[in-house]
């Protein structure tokens, strides 16, 4: 199975002004696709068992990859997997608060939808270098919501989080809109057409079709086995 960059859910033009056409497509058809090209070419060299696993499964299970493809295997799954759920956690419908049992997990967790989204962006600001800023479900045991930090392509997947939202704050994210003012960026600089000063992923459902978010409850990720190499998660 070759993996396969994913058509955007919507027009490269949908998110502006806020990421503009030629952003989106710069990250989109040249970032995102880079990593699908490197990763099925790492791949070609892997034992045909390999083939056909999907990028969860190899980020989960970095153990069982040959270690000379096992960083690039990494990298590359993790910025195909990433970028994956990037796209979709985006909507020019998007915007407002989420409700039902979402809500109340972020109000117990954090007091309110808006220190979460203060809290979000603050984190995503102050991330030094490339990575992620996400909103996770902690691990069994841990019944909480948290905003958490993971550099390079790393996903909180590999250590049991379940990703409930993202942003991407590689520079190539939005250097060549808003050139280093992450900030901005993340923010929307009040600028964002997808809701009033909300930050371009902060797009909560318009229709349960467009759902961005996922359930607090949903208990489909596994629980990873151990795994060798370890994100460095940083708790803000
Ligand atoms: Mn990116």
């Amino acid at each position: 199975m070759k993996h396969l960059l994913p058509v955007l859910p919507y027009s490269a033009s949908a998110l502006e002004p806020h990421i503009d056409a030629r952003a989106m497509s710069v990250h989109h058809d040249m970032h995102h696709a880079a990593y699908v090209k490197a990763l099925n070419e790492a791949l070609a060299s892997a034992p045909e068992s390999l083939h056909d696993k999907s990028p969860e499964w190899l980020l989960l299970n970095l153990a069982k990859v040959p270690e000379n493809i096992r960083t690039t295997v990494r990298n590359n799954a993790g910025g195909h997997l990433n970028h994956s759920l990037f796209w979709r956690s985006m909507s020019p419908d998007g915007g407002g608060a989420p409700s039902g049992a979402l809500a109340d997990a972020i109000d117990q967790a954090f007091g309110s939808f808006e220190a979460l989204k203060t809290r979000f962006d603050k984190a995503g600001a102050e991330h030094f270098r490339s990575g992620w800023v996400w909103l996770v479900k902690a691990p069994h045991g841990h019944a909480t919501l948290q905003v958490l930090t993971t550099p390079g392509h790393d996903t909180p997947l590999t250590q049991g989080y379940v990703p409930l939202l993202l942003n991407d704050v590689w520079d190539h994210a939005y250097y060549l809109k808003q050139e280093n003012r992450r900030p901005d960026y993340l923010s929307g600089g009040g600028r964002s057409s997808i809701g009033t000063k909300l930050p371009v992923a902060w797009s909560a459902p318009g229709t349960p079709r467009k759902c961005q978010w996922s359930s607090p409850d949903e208990k489909h990720v596994p629980i990873p086995p151990p795994i060798t190499a370890r994100s460095k998660l940083r708790f803000p």
